[in-house]
């Protein structure tokens, strides 16, 4: 079947843009309730460079529900989700953009941040959301022990929505820390049974394309799935951690030092950018005569200069 085009269904004109800065408003969500939606956060022509990736990545609503071959791998929600660095450059764009580096340094309340999860998921109408329909919390497989709360121990996931979402096309519903201070830590799950109340919480993270989604690993949620026919969900889920702090991890990007796609991304980036995947700062104790030299020739193309500039003359 031929690929459909459905970016204009996509992101529609249905959301008015608002100011996307982190108000105070927003933070003091973030502080009690745990989560608050950023609306419009990154402008909608950033997002809009997306399209030709998507449509390389994922098949379109139509070829979803028609049962295209191409639909298997995405038919449930625990697939093989594209993993970041991306071929796409706009892609890799997205999760480091500035505004979302902002975001994370002032919710987390420090500017030597790690990424240690990036990768863009799809929602169909038909998909099984499977476990995640229940009330949950992210913490068991981002951590081996338990969140701390307080600042220096607090990590932040988010969403960055690459099309419009409501209610009806899988807007991820969030209950405010408020109502769950109570919840044992280990319930890491919530059965209807005992917490059914918490599934009539409000809380849902409806928002234009550009939109980021903020929230804790300890901050209970959950899927919906998706009733509109014809619609699709597409976000790349994004997760900083203090550098100071390692209790929080899910992917690694050693791992990814072969790719062609982590060349690329690193040979065009920033150096605020590359100390999210622990390329230290220029000034950093690691950096030598040497070692400048040294991750030059492995990255031909990377301008070395700021991190040269930060050699002090005794290493
Ligand atoms: O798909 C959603 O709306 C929520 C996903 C989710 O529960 C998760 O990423 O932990």
């Amino acid at each position: 079947m031929a690929p459909t085009s459905a970016f204009d269904v996509r992101i529609s004109v249905r959301f008015p843009i608002v100011d996307p800065v982190l108000t105070r408003e927003l933070k003091a969500a973030w502080d009690d309730d745990g989560w608050c939606v950023l609306n419009g956060a990154i402008p909608r022509v950033e997002i809009a460079r997306t399209e030709k990736a998507l449509t390389h990545l994922f098949p379109s609503a139509t070829q979803y529900e028609a049962g295209d071959p191409q639909s298997t791998p995405w038919s449930t929600w625990d697939a093989a989700w594209p993993e970041f660095p991306f071929k796409s450059r706009s892609l890799n764009a997205l999760v480091v953009h500035d505004v979302l580096i902002d975001v994370a340094e002032q919710l987390l309340g420090t500017e030597d941040l790690r990424i240690y999860m990036a990768l863009l998921t799809a929602k169909y109408h038909g998909q099984s959301s499977g476990f995640n329909q229940l009330l949950h919390v992210d913490y068991p497989n981002q951590m081996v022990v338990v969140p701390r709360r307080d600042q220096g121990y607090q990590q932040l996931e988010t969403f960055i929505y690459l099309t419009d979402v409501s209610p009806t096309n899988g807007a991820t519903r969030l209950v405010s820390r408020r109502l769950t201070a109570d919840v044992p830590v280990e319930q890491h799950t919530l059965n209807l049974e005992d917490y059914g109340h918490l599934y009539h919480e409000p809380g849902d993270a409806s928002g234009p394309a550009g939109s980021v989604v903020a929230y804790r690993p300890d901050v209970y949620h959950r899927s919906v799935d998706d009733t509109e026919q014809g619609s699709t969900r597409f976000m790349l889920h994004v997760a900083f951690r203090p550098a100071s702090s390692d209790i929080g991890g899910y992917q690694a990007w050693p791992i990814k030092g072969y790719s062609m796609e982590w060349f690329d991304f690193v040979r065009q980036a920033t150096p605020r950018q590359l100390a999210l995947f622990s390329i230290p700062r220029p000034g950093d104790p690691y950096w030598t005569e040497e070692t400048v030299a040294g991750v030059g020739a492995r990255y031909p193309g990377l301008d070395m200069e700021p991190w040269r500039r930060g050699v002090s003359s005794d290493c």
